[in-house]
């Protein structure tokens, strides 16, 4: 078995692992990313599209902000759509001049692997980490492997940034950990397409065939989804009715539809809700979606993911510099009240814009919860300023 030593070892090279390595590097802390997958496979897996107001900042700061800067798209409202007519919230406007920008989270991940690569910091992909240890020491470790080679990396502390599917949380006792968790009875069929967004701003809509949204990833490239039903398959939908579909749940008596094109990539999301209690045990930390799982409606699982990694660089450099543990000590109770304010906003979203197939009094709720969001300038405000800076307010 081959052996490494570092200060702290990070699972997962997606956004919170990669900010993670990044900003330990800039506090002189030595660190070593295991990324399962391949580098192809991380920069181009299609995921989350929108950046706040404050992590955009974030990025900017720790130098990994240049081409988000020149190439994101920033907005500053989004459009409302249901019973057929457009609503638009003027996000900057209540929410203090605040925007929020339109950057690919695979471009994220992208500038972030060209930062680390410069550097020369470890970064192995291809390498997946089976089990973590001794995370109740002062020398926890973690194992891997990578090619056939067994690697054991020992560490000062270790970060679980290894995202949903991740297994950093079974170093828990089972006894310690409290999972919350709510499934929502639809899922999100997502494309990516080679067309011109016929929007300039984000579009979520309530129909009463199931949820749209009209995003985009540059002026040539939109990508779009439709609420569909948990056991939704890809094979069941041609390209022209995934386009008829949309066209239909966007159609409004006043606005242009959509711009068809070729489609590049296309899945299925399911929608669930989870927070893990505590987010630390020991010497593991998790951050990101390894510690919490958010519905994609309120755009905020990668925005929570760099918010968490902020929070954990500051405290372990507390620790290096100063022998300080108390920002260690207290980042779970710190970084769980934004997630579970994300988690509310996420899921009042959700609830919002998915009309539910079998109970109409949920569906009259859900429109007065439109109309309120749409016509009460307080309810806007609130939209606003969690929409554009939930996670640095
Ligand atoms: P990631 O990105 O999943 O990265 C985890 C990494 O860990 C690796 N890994 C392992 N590596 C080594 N050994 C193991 N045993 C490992 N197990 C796993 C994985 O290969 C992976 O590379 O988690 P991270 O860094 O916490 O980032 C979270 C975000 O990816 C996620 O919250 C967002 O994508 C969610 N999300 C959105 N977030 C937003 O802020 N704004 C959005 O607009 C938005 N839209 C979305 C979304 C997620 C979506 N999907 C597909 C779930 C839209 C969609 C459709
Ligand atoms: C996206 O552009 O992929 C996107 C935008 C807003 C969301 C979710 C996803 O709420």
């Amino acid at each position: 078995m081959r052996e490494i030593r570092t200060q702290v070892a990070i699972v997962g090279a997606g956004p919170a692992g990669l900010l993670l390595g990044h900003m330990l590097h800039l506090h002189g802390i030595e660190n070593v990313i295991l990324e399962h997958r391949s580098r192809e496979y991380v920069e181009k897996r299609v995921r989350a599209g929108v950046i706040e107001f404050g992590i955009a900042n974030l990025l900017e700061e720790v130098g990994a902000g240049e081409r988000m800067r020149r190439e994101g798209l920033v907005h500053r409202g989004i459009e409302l759509r249901y019973d057929h007519s457009a609503h638009r919230i003027p996000l900057s406007d209540l929410a203090d001049g605040k925007s929020y920008t339109v950057y690919g989270q695979q471009e994220v991940v992208k500038d972030l692997i060209a930062l680390r690569v410069d550097q020369g910091s470890p970064l192995h992909f291809e390498t997946e980490v089976t089990s973590i240890g001794d995370v109740n020491t002062s020398r926890p470790y973690v194992d891997a492997v990578s090619d056939g080679e067994e690697i054991r990396v020992h560490a000062d502390f270790v970060a679980g940034c290894d995202g949903s599917f991740g297994a950093s949380h079974r170093a828990f006792p089972s006894d310690v950990l409290r999972r919350f968790e709510r499934v929502y009875p639809f899922s999100w069929l997502g494309i990516l397409a080679e067309a011109a967004p016929a929007t300039e701003e984000l579009i979520y809509g309530r129909h009463e065939n199931g949820f749209v949204l009209y995003s985009m990833r540059s002026p040539t490239i939109s990508r779009l989804y439709l609420g569909v039903r948990p056991d939704e398959t890809l094979d069941r939908w041609s390209d022209d009715q995934i386009w008829d579909e949309l066209a239909e749940r966007l159609s409004t008596n006043e606005r242009p539809e959509v711009n068809r094109g070729p489609i590049l990539e296309r899945g299925i999301t399911a929608m669930r809700s989870i927070v893990i209690e505590p987010m630390r045990y020991g010497r593991l930390f998790l951050a990101g979606d390894a510690a919490h799982i958010v519905p994609p409606t309120g755009a905020k699982g990668m925005n929570l993911a760099l918010a968490d990694v902020r929070v954990l660089a500051e405290a372990l450099d507390t620790y290096y510099v100063k022998s300080d543990e108390s920002l260690l000590d207290s980042y779970s109770e710190t970084c769980l009240e934004r997630v579970w304010r994300a988690e509310e906003f996420s899921n009042y979203m959700t609830q919002m814009l998915h009309p539910n197939f079998d109970d109409d009094f949920e569906n009259g709720v859900q429109r007065a919860r439109l109309r309120q969001a749409t016509r009460t300038r307080e309810t806007a405000t609130v939209l606003s300023r969690n929409y554009v800076d939930l996670n640095t307010m």
